[in-house]
């Protein structure tokens, strides 16, 4: 069958957006009165737990606390969720080399393009009028994002989500991932995928991959991904 549609993970696959989010969660912590801190090195272990709110539960869990509680921190999330946007409004943010190029590419040869994300919704729409200056919807033919999937990677149910809104099977398109949880959700929806790298999660597992390129700049593509 022939490629129709690219789906791309969000967070270090289209850009480095961890330090922003990290930042978000430092300083949401800290408006709110709570003493946590999230190093680099703490948040490169968090990161194994996708999801913001998912995170803050089980770091609040390994403290063997149970304040905040789940609706403390759903609400504190949506403060973070609100900083995340003002820091990329900001600026300071750029896509990862070659992203603008095989999007446009792509979109020439007549592929439409999705996002299969673990972050919010909002964050989309930031990153999109930051980066694109263009609302997501005009980025992006579709958008399976959050908790719109109970639950999220490494379960295969994102990845799932983008292919039924796209109304195509897993042979017609191809996943972009950074990480070995995004690895192992796209491979569980039966999907090819590219994994690319970030600073994150440069040491994970990509042994699945089909493909593990340093960027996406057309000088690092696989045959299948030139048009
Ligand atoms: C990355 C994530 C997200 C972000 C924070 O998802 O795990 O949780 O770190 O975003 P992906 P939220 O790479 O699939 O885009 O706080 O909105 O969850
Ligand atoms: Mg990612």
């Amino acid at each position: 069958m022939s490629l129709r549609a690219l789906i791309f993970d969000v967070d270090g696959t289209l850009a480095e957006t961890e330090e922003a989010h990290r930042q978000a969660f430092n300083e949401t912590f800290a408006a709110g009165g709570l003493d946590w801190h999230w190093s680099v090195s703490d948040y490169t272990q968090l990161l194994r737990t996708t999801g913001g709110k998912e995170r803050m539960r089980r770091y609040r869990d390994g403290l063997g606390f149970r304040d905040p509680a789940d609706a403390a921190i759903a609400l504190m999330h949506q403060r973070k969720t609100a900083r995340y946007g003002e820091i990329v409004a900001g600026g300071g943010l750029a896509l990862r080399p070659g992203v603008r190029a095989l999007i446009d590419v792509a979109r020439s040869a007549g592929l439409r393009i999705a996002v299969a994300t673990t972050t919010n919704r909002p964050n989309v729409e930031a990153l999109s009028r930051a980066c694109w200056g263009k609302p997501a919807d005009a980025v992006f033919d579709v958008i399976a994002a959050g908790d719109e999937v109970s639950a999220k990677k490494p379960a295969p149910d994102v990845f799932a989500l983008a292919l039924a809104r796209l109304d195509l099977p897993p042979e017609a398109a191809i996943a972009f991932e950074d990480s070995e949880n995004g690895l192992r959700s796209a491979k569980g929806a039966g999907l090819r995928t590219l994994v690319t790298p970030s600073t994150y999660t440069a040491r994970d597992d990509f042994s699945a991959a089909d493909w593990v390129c340093r960027d996406l700049s057309a000088a690092h593509l696989p045959d299948a991904l030139r048009f």
